[in-house]
């Protein structure tokens, strides 16, 4: 997709801090880190969000969370995790290509307990 940013990172048209990458999808920093380790799991096909998405790509996108989520609640050593994902404008999305946020959390240091 030509204007889309997440498609431009995974081209490598675009800087991004990648964490994981295979043949289906890229894990890549959050600009914003809301907190520190904040991941965005992104199919590699351009999907607007899982509303559009099959049911074969939607089992794609989430089997490669548990394995990822670990790692990141690892060498982070973040005591838990949020794992969140928003479909259209009114519920959040701002881009619009599928992502899964991956959010460690560490307690009072990131002010969520
Ligand atoms: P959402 O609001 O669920 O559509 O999340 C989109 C996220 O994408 C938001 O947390 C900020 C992030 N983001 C937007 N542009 C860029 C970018 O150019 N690079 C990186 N790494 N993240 C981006």
């Amino acid at each position: 997709m030509e204007d889309c940013i997440f498609c431009k990172i995974i081209a490598g048209e675009i800087p991004s801090t990648k964490v994981y990458e295979d043949e289906d999808v890229v894990a890549f920093l959050d600009i914003t880190q809301t907190t520190k380790g904040h991941t965005l799991l992104v199919p590699k096909k351009h999907v607007r969000n899982l509303l559009a998405s099959s049911p074969e790509e939607a089992a794609l996108l989430f089997s490669k969370v548990p394995a990822l989520a670990n790692i990141i609640v690892e060498k982070m050593h973040a005591k838990g995790m949020n794992i969140l994902q928003n479909n259209e404008s009114i519920a959040g999305q701002t881009v619009f290509h599928t992502h899964i946020h991956l959010i460690p959390r560490y307690g009072e240091a990131d002010g969520f307990v």
